[in-house]
């Protein structure tokens, strides 16, 4: 039998996902020891619903307090002839039990699976792990960044850090506690494992590695309710690290590997913090608690084996840091610190193009005055010239020609700009002169943060779209490729000057989501929607139909989805599953259709669309969208915030969300409410989506009321003079 030992102090939120992944274990033969450590949570429902399929045992700490105390009296109550550790934030994959339990036998006494981090639930990381394992390379990848065979090299070298040394991610014999006497120390919060996880190692006979099964360590950014340990003063946590250290050093006692490994943990955390200060002298902590922290590292830095400190893991520079801070003497480390940094900074420099560009910025084009008459324009991060960035462009260019110099930042080979202007690389040395003299700035994006920006500089925040999606801080958890997305995000609003709303409905959200001042919304419309009240705009259809091949006799139905955060290859680049079945429209309505289709711009797919012959327009790379809407008689999109942008037209929109329950679950979470706010039918199926076409008039006659509500709450300010209202605003002095 196996024991899980989970403590609980706090995380309800998490703790569910954490039961139910024992319960859908396959291998029978467990115990699930709860040891509640002072909670205030109410968990009855939770136990109820768990308790029978996890063979739970309750257990509550009274005299003690703390993970060690919990965990020893887990390990006291513990039946098992084996035991783990489980974090009650944490999870594992379905057959992680059977696996690690196969590789089980006489001599062996402790089994070590992978341990991943993720922002995912269980159902989304699951999913994700079943379509990986199909391609089974990307396991071998994750892996081999360690050497994963080795249980010393992986459980020591995973981060090179004390605080993380952990005991999680393993099932060991139980004896191995009871016949050696290792326990957590119960005076310790923090660092509690090093010493434990170091006696383990050193009095197994034998431990195993296995790959198939993977401990889930779920990371959440809740800096009040559930600080991670760096969130955590370090004035509160430090004093625990050197007892965790000297523990740790006693229980590797003759071993000298381990020793060693220590060593290099050690000699990682001299070199960090002082590097910290130098580059951050004002830190808080390092005034709160100076002196007995540096004292504290310079005596174990005296005791540090000099040759484990090894060029693999330090340079020169740093292993001269190490041997300065084991004299004593806090200057001389300093000293040497600084040429650690010295060297660091100028190796990134020459290496890094975005790092040397900056430093120009800053030591040369911060000198030059700012030009109050520049404006740099980028949309999409300069994938095409379309949204608001454009038709404020325009606008000043119809109005007030010769006035400003417009600069344009492209991304992509063939841009199409209109009117004059100069464009510059993103990230290339005229996009850092250009962003760092201007005066404006107009992006539809969040811009990025490597650009020094000025203190009179004008952030015009454009966005690009009502938000349908839950967006940033409105969100519990992040499931997309960047996870420190909301703290990038927080830094990046807090530098916009204006941001644009197009309704009361959006200045409400952005409120939230961007955690924004409402004095700073700018709620005039969006000037991209400005073309669909143009009075020629029946005209101007005709001719974008021209310009994109579209038979002037065919109707349009536009295609327009949005993109999913747990589909990716890397940050900005996703995938997309086609789940339209575009034979069987065409099929059905090749004589009076043609399909438009157009992806999202984070979507790199390419889709082949040769074989639909005429049926098909590919729209995902022409660059503005508010050219397919005017020629588009219906709308089909999902989760995107065009429909907000379409509804303007007073046209047809049809939402084919054949995954509404994952989106709406697990990766976002909507504002509205989908079933009864839309101005149009949701659509579940290719069955469902033919026949909405079919029936289009009739859907338009039953929608009506609907359409006409949708349409006073969130076209209620566009009218076709948006670029002026925000051109009148936000260059009012430059006028
Ligand atoms: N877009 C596009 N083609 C698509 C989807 C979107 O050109 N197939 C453009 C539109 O201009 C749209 C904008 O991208 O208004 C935003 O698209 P969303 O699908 O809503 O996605 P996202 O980029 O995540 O924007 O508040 C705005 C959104 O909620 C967030």
């Amino acid at each position: 039998m196996i024991s899980i030992i989970v403590t609980h102090k706090r995380n309800t939120h998490y703790i569910k996902d954490c039961l139910e992944s024992i319960a859908e274990q396959n291998y029978d033969d467990i115990e699930t020891i709860l040891v509640l450590d002072h909670t205030e949570d109410d968990l009855t429902d939770l136990i109820n619903s768990v308790k029978d399929s996890i063979n739970l045992k309750l257990y509550q700490l009274e005299d003690a307090e703390g993970v060690s105390a919990a965990r020893n009296l887990g390990l006291s109550k513990a039946g098992g002839e084996y035991v783990m550790f489980l974090d009650n934030d944490d999870y594992l994959t379905p057959d992680y039990l059977a696996s690690m339990m196969e590789k089980f036998d006489e001599k062996t006494d402790m089994v070590y699976s992978q341990f991943r981090h993720t922002w995912f639930q269980k159902s989304a990381f699951n999913k994700a792990q079943q379509e990986q394992e199909e391609n089974e390379d990307e396991i071998e990848e994750t892996i081999s960044q360690y050497n994963f065979d080795d249980v010393r090299e992986y459980m020591f070298f995973k981060y090179k850090r004390l605080e993380k040394l952990s005991v999680l991610g393993a099932i060991y014999r139980k004896s191995l506690f009871i016949e050696h006497n290792i326990s957590f120390n119960n005076e310790q919060f923090y660092f509690a494992d090093a010493k434990v996880l170091v006696g383990l190692l050193t009095k197994i006979r034998a431990a195993k590695s296995c790959a198939e099964a993977i401990y889930v360590k779920r990371s959440h950014n809740d800096k009040n309710e559930n600080p991670s340990l760096n969130q955590i003063a370090k004035e509160i946590t430090m004093p625990n690290y050197f007892v965790a250290y000297d523990n740790a050093m006693i229980a590797a006692k003759g071993d000298k590997e381990l020793k060693d490994h220590l060593n290099v943990i050690l000699g990682k955390f001299i070199v960090k913090p002082f590097l910290r200060k130098i580059r951050n002298p004002k830190e808080e902590w390092n005034d709160v608690w100076p002196n007995e922290y540096y004292q504290g590292i310079s005596v174990r830095a005296k005791e540090i084996n000099m040759k484990a400190i090894t060029h693999k893991n330090f340079n020169r520079l740093e292993k001269n840091m190490i041997k300065a801070c084991g004299l004593g003497d806090i200057d001389y480390t300093y000293k040497k610190g600084i040429k650690v940094l010295f060297r660091r900074k100028w190796k990134k420099m020459l290496t890094n193009r975005r790092v040397f560009n900056k430093t120009i910025t800053i030591y040369v084009f911060s000198r030059f005055k700012t030009r109050n008459d520049w404006i740099v324009f980028e949309s999409f991060m300069g994938r095409n010239c379309s949204g608001q960035p454009k038709y404020i462009y325009k606008y000043l260019q119809e109005n007030y020609p010769n006035k400003f110099k417009c600069i344009w930042v492209v991304d992509r080979r063939g841009v199409k700009i209109p009117g004059k202007h100069v464009t510059c690389k993103r990230f290339g040395i005229r996009y850092y002169y250009y962003m760092n003299r201007s005066k404006y700035w107009v992006n539809n994006m969040r811009q990025p943060l490597s650009v020094p920006r000025r203190e009179e500089t004008i952030m015009l925040a454009t966005w690009h779209g009502t938000p349908l999606k839950r967006l940033v801080f409105d969100m519990d958890d992040v499931h997309s490729a960047n996870p420190e997305y909301k703290n990038i995000v927080f830094k990046q609003t807090r530098e916009w000057d204006y941001l644009l709303s197009d309704n009361p409905f959006s200045t409400e959200k952005f409120q939230s989501c961007f955690r924004f001042e409402k004095e700073k919304i700018l709620e005039a419309g969006y000037p991209a929607n400005d073309p669909l009240y143009s009075p020629n705009k029946e005209e101007e259809a005709i001719a974008i139909k021209k310009k994109l091949g579209i038979p002037l006799d065919k109707k349009v139905i536009l295609y327009a989805p949005t993109w999913r955060d747990d589909n990716f290859y890397e940050a900005g680049q996703y995938g997309f599953d086609l789940a339209l079945d575009l034979d069987r429209l065409k099929k059905e309505f090749g004589d009076e259709y043609v399909v438009l289709l157009r992806l999202h711009y984070f979507v790199v797919e390419k889709m082949d669309l040769d074989k639909y012959g005429d049926f098909t327009i590919n729209g995902c790379t022409y660059d503005d969208i508010t050219d397919l809407y005017l020629v588009s008689d219906i709308l089909i999109t999902d989760y995107s915030s065009v429909f907000f942008d379409y509804a303007n037209l007073e046209r047809p929109i049809l939402y084919y969300a054949y995954d509404i329950e994952k989106y709406r679950d697990v990766l976002r979470g909507f504002y509205l409410d989908m079933e009864k706010d839309l101005p149009g039918p949701i659509l579940l199926t290719n069955d469902d989506v033919v026949e909405a076409i079919k029936n289009i008039d009739q859907i338009e006659a039953d929608y009506k009321e609907r359409y006409q509500q949708f349409y006073d709450t969130y076209c209620c300010i566009d009218d076709g003079h948006a670029a002026q209202r925000v051109v009148e605003e936000v260059f009012a002095d430059a006028l």
